[in-house]
């Protein structure tokens, strides 16, 4: 069977897992070869200034038919539908690009960034390049998104502003999430995950697809990087404002 003839659908015990564990995966979203038909591509995608947005990082799937395309194929929406219900909306797309030496992503929640009321996400992070120990893959801490981590200030050596309190982080039973390049992993807005500094010499780009449900509003909704796709079923609430995907 090929992955397009597959069924997605999560069994109870993967369901019952990512209750317990916050997290699921890797799954397969296409073959290593395929990916690296498509990494070229997304190459370009990177090297080009967005239209209309801020970042070359953020939302390209707004003005980028390949980055669309492979953020919402069956593999990822259906898992989303058996553990979200079968309405879901795209609100974010992010490539986190780490070059030999790029710094630390530090640990933290996800929700603790983001204008979303309530915050409940769910997060697939595909990998572009084959993602290792060795080249900083993100590391996660199962069951951690069972409580509210306070966030603090991030130290100097950190990419992001904030970081999850290290007093309240036990990273003794952290999972290293290694995956072939084509895969992907499941993980919620409260998950507790960061990356090491790339201390290797290879490239590692991932790239985090985020999802919600209508009930979720978006805060800033009249942003240009916050009009969401409808990927699945309907929107019979209407919060947030809705775009067309690129053609
Ligand atoms: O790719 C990384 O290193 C970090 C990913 C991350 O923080 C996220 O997807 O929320």
């Amino acid at each position: 069977m090929t992955i397009a003839e597959a069924n997605f659908s999560l069994s109870e015990a993967e369901m019952d897992a990512f209750r317990k564990d916050g997290y699921l995966g890797p799954f397969d979203l296409c073959s290593e070869a395929e990916m690296a038909d498509l990494r070229p591509g997304l190459e370009q995608v990177l090297e080009r200034d967005a239209p209309d947005h801020g970042t070359r990082v953020h939302n390209r799937h707004l003005d980028s038919s390949s980055v669309y395309e492979l953020s919402t194929r069956r593999p990822i929406v259906e898992r989303m539908q058996s553990l979200y219900g079968p309405d879901l909306l795209l609100w974010r797309t992010n490539f986190f690009v780490k070059e030999p030496g790029a710094k630390e992503i530090p640990w933290h929640q996800d929700h603790n960034y983001w204008p979303l009321e309530p915050p409940i996400i769910s997060s697939a992070w595909i990998a572009i390049d084959e993602a290792t120990v060795e080249n900083s893959c993100v590391q996660i801490i199962p069951g951690s998104h069972r409580k509210t981590l306070p966030h603090i200030k991030a130290t100097d050596d950190m990419v992001f502003a904030e970081m999850g309190d290290p007093d309240y982080i036990d990273t003794s039973q952290l999972v290293n999430l290694e995956m072939k390049a084509g895969q992907f992993v499941l993980f919620n807005e409260r998950t507790v995950h960061h990356s090491e500094p790339n201390r290797s010499q290879k490239r590692r780009i991932g790239l985090a697809v985020r999802v919600i449900m209508p009930i979720v509003k978006v805060l800033q909704w009249d942003a240009p990087e916050h009009a969401l796709v409808q990927i699945a079923g309907e929107d019979r609430l209407q919060f947030n404002r809705t775009t067309q995907p690129p053609v």
